[in-house]
């Protein structure tokens, strides 16, 4: 009996050592803030990912742009130096204008539509990815885009010679034509450009003004609700062709799961976001129509832009969204 319960804590001990052996350990960069639900979400995407595998993916979250800062985290996954990792996808739109189609102004300005017009862009967008040798897993929105400023905006009388924090080229096209001076700055370095008068305004969703606490150097938000852009999981397109059947089935079954999941959190934080920023003594309001009426024809100049460089591929995606 002995030998028998020797012999089995013998054969038990090397089962955990074989499905450790066999484990393989991703690393995987998000490119914002920890608490951001986002990251948030990324970590339970870990959690999924081990359960659905039973422990042959064992991921690591390193947030923040701890690992890779976030504008180099596409480059470190398309390399393999790290096998998944998360970003903004419209920030990749200057390799892939196909990847900017969430970044249109005006188009698609609800939860809902935002689904459609992902719907309608999907086979597009990773067809593109596949060329830049990667895959993805799932997609986030962020809620609406509005504007931040230290100062009442009406129009872009007020905005001239404003220094203004772009995310992308669509952004900065966005404050050109508004008579502002772009400067591209990662969400985790934000409070620092603000702080430091590198950037005075920018464009964004009460979640990362909350996340970077922009109400110690800004005073007005307004909800222009211009575009719901994406964040995405993407693995490496070689990492994800080796994996066998049954695994990739665990691993896109997290992904489903949480992209669902990740994306109900940010419709239902969207509103909250808004409340926390006045709490903290923002004026949070829409824009005002002579604004408002410049936005949007700098938005209709900017889909023009996109479908320019996207061409037809892009013009399909439009056409397919406005069919549904
Ligand atoms: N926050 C990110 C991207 C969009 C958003 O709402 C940022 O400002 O960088």
């Amino acid at each position: 009996m002995k030998t028998l319960k020797i012999l089995a804590a013998a054969t038990a001990l090397t089962a955990v050592s074989l499905s450790s052996a066999v484990a393989e350990k991703w690393d995987m960069p998000m490119a914002y803030s920890a608490t951001n639900f986002h990251s948030e979400k990324g970590v339970e995407f870990a959690d999924k990912v081990r359960k659905y595998t039973n422990g042959k993916i064992d991921i690591t979250v390193h947030p923040g742009g701890s690992l890779f800062k976030g504008g180099e985290i596409k480059r470190a996954v398309q390399t393999g130096q790290a096998p998944i990792g998360e970003r903004f996808m419209s920030a990749h739109a200057n390799e892939a204008p196909i990847l900017g189609w969430d970044n249109l102004p005006f188009i698609a300005t609800t939860y809902e539509d935002n689904n459609k017009l992902w719907a309608a862009a999907k086979p597009k967008v990773n067809e593109a990815l596949s060329k830049l040798n990667l895959v993805a897993l799932y997609t986030c929105p962020w809620p609406g885009q509005g504007f931040y400023f230290k100062k009442p905006v009406g129009s872009s009388a007020d905005t001239k010679g404003v220094k203004f924090r772009s995310y992308n080229t669509a952004t900065a096209t966005f404050a050109e034509e508004l008579g502002m001076i772009p400067v591209q700055v990662e969400a985790a370095e934000l409070s620092q450009a603000l702080a430091t008068g590198v950037a005075e305004a920018f464009i964004s969703s009460g979640s990362t003004g909350y996340d970077r606490k922009v109400w110690e150097h800004l005073s007005h938000y307004y909800k222009v609700n211009a575009w719901l852009p994406r964040n995405y999981v993407m693995v490496n397109k070689g990492v994800w062709d080796g994996l066998d059947a049954e695994t990739k089935a665990g691993v896109q079954k997290a992904a489903d799961e949480t992209g669902a999941a990740c994306s109900a959190k940010s419709a239902e934080l969207a509103g909250w976001y808004f409340e926390q920023l006045e709490k903290n003594g923002m004026k949070v309001e829409d824009a005002g129509p002579d604004f408002l009426k410049e936005l949007q024809a700098i938005g209709g100049k900017m889909t023009a832009d996109w479908l320019k460089t996207a061409g037809a591929d892009g013009q399909a995606i439009l056409d397919a969204y406005k069919a549904n």
